[in-house]
């Protein structure tokens, strides 16, 4: 990424804030899994979006103080012992490099508290900005959470503000280069989805298939998939979070999968059906395009200005007449037998991506998943179809299209692999 991308996004935050007020943001650390294991580092998206740094522990200061502004970085001092177990911990210059901050103004965390001691009560800040970032009522304290703590024992004149709403809005609009980092994590999503069905046959184990997927992913460079898989058989895929993957896909049974890559922190999300032994039985086929026309049709409706709801609203229009027409349900309120999430998320550095959209019109930038499905279990059919989409200034563009996508293309890419 250019860092001028994030300098953008720095200077756009601070643009947002008060006069004398003070910005702290956290890179974190990796959580521990078990005994000294730790789950692998991911950096804190929204301190990512802000300071273009992968690194754990980094902090980042954003000020405004009389109208001037002003970035800071405090990361960790060399220590030769550590650089021979782990390697080196990020350099000043490596800082700078990545983030566009000026090597004068990365400190050393040792630094840190000193520097808000003269900040908070000799310079006279009024504000601090968090990110205050809380999922449940239950969630344990972040970083961020704790050092607010500190703050207001010690300086209890600061006001504290959230800023995790400011940024995470923010980041719903993606620039060119983000949109391409996406497209990039579906074109490798979908080559892994194609190499799965080039190897899949029926009696095969569903995590025997999501192998065949995930060595396309390490063949790339991918690191980090952008959520646990999901490789579905037959009535398996009924389960919308279905992640055991421990079933059979027997002869007859529909695949279902919902998987991503990660490029350079950026997600794709795309659910994929296709028949196991390589051709739709009638019924399969009837609801597999029953699926198709809503994803299409979905698709096809998406221009700024369009509240996002009616994504939803469409989707369900279009399952509720098809099933009626079909005879599985009689009534519109019964789709939610059948149909139970929502056909659309934003998708970007995470991919249940941020950002207030519920009560929202679509606006250009703003790259969504489109995902209606049918799950029928008393059959053992479970359809869900995704593609990615980036909302254009007169439409929309498809980001994942490197798939076969109809009946007759599945079968004769599976008749033909
Ligand atoms: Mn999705």
């Amino acid at each position: 990424m250019e860092t001028s991308f994030f300098q953008n996004n720095r200077k756009r935050f601070l643009e947002g804030l008060p006069d004398k007020s003070l910005s702290v943001f956290f890179a974190g650390e990796a959580p521990t899994s078990s005994g000294d294991q730790t789950h692998p580092f991911v950096p804190n998206r929204n301190f990512y979006y802000l300071s273009g740094i992968e690194e754990p522990k980094i902090i980042l200061v954003l000020s405004k103080f009389e109208g001037k502004t002003e970035a800071r970085l405090f990361v960790e001092k060399p220590d030769p012992v550590m650089a021979r177990w782990i390697g080196e911990a990020m350099t000043k210059e490596e800082a700078a490099q990545a983030s566009g901050i000026e090597v004068k103004n990365v400190y050393y965390l040792d630094e840190f508290h000193g520097f808000l001691q003269g900040q908070f009560l000799l310079a006279g800040y009024e504000h601090l900005y968090l990110d205050l970032e809380r999922r449940s009522w239950d969630a344990p304290q972040t970083t961020a959470q704790v050092f607010a703590n500190e703050v207001k024992a010690r300086y209890p004149f600061l006001q504290i503000h959230n800023a995790y709403n400011a940024i995470c809005d923010m980041r719903l609009i993606k620039s060119q280069e983000e949109i391409e980092y996406i497209r990039q994590a579906g074109k490798i999503t979908s080559d892994g989805i194609k190499y799965l069905m080039k190897n899949a046959k029926p009696g095969m184990k569903e995590y025997e298939l999501e192998a065949y997927f995930d060595f396309v992913l390490k063949s790339n460079g991918v690191k980090h998939h952008a959520f646990h898989t999901i490789a579905a058989a037959g009535k398996n895929a009924t389960i919308l979070h279905y992640e055991n993957n421990n079933g059979t896909a027997e002869d007859g049974d529909l695949m279902l999968l919902d998987l991503g890559a990660q490029y350079k922190l950026y997600n794709a999300d795309i659910s994929y059906t296709f028949p196991i032994n390589g051709k739709f039985s009638e019924r399969q086929k009837t609801i597999y395009n029953i699926v198709l026309k809503a994803l299409r049709e979905v698709t096809a409706m998406i221009k700024p200005g369009l509240p996002f709801s009616e994504l939803q609203e469409k989707t369900k229009a279009i399952l509720a007449e098809e099933c009626i027409a079909i005879g599985l349900i009689e009534k519109p309120e019964e789709l939610s037998k059948y149909y139970f999430h929502g056909v659309s998320h934003p998708l970007g550095l995470d991919t249940h991506d941020v950002g207030r959209i519920r009560d929202r019109e679509l606006k250009p930038g703003m790259v969504l998943t489109i995902e209606p499905g049918l799950y029928i279990e008393e059959e053992g059919i479970g359809v869900r179809i995704e593609d990615d989409v980036v909302v254009t200034e007169n439409g929309v563009e498809v980001l994942t299209t490197d798939l076969p996508r109809t009946v007759e293309e599945i079968e004769a890419f599976m008749a033909n692999r």
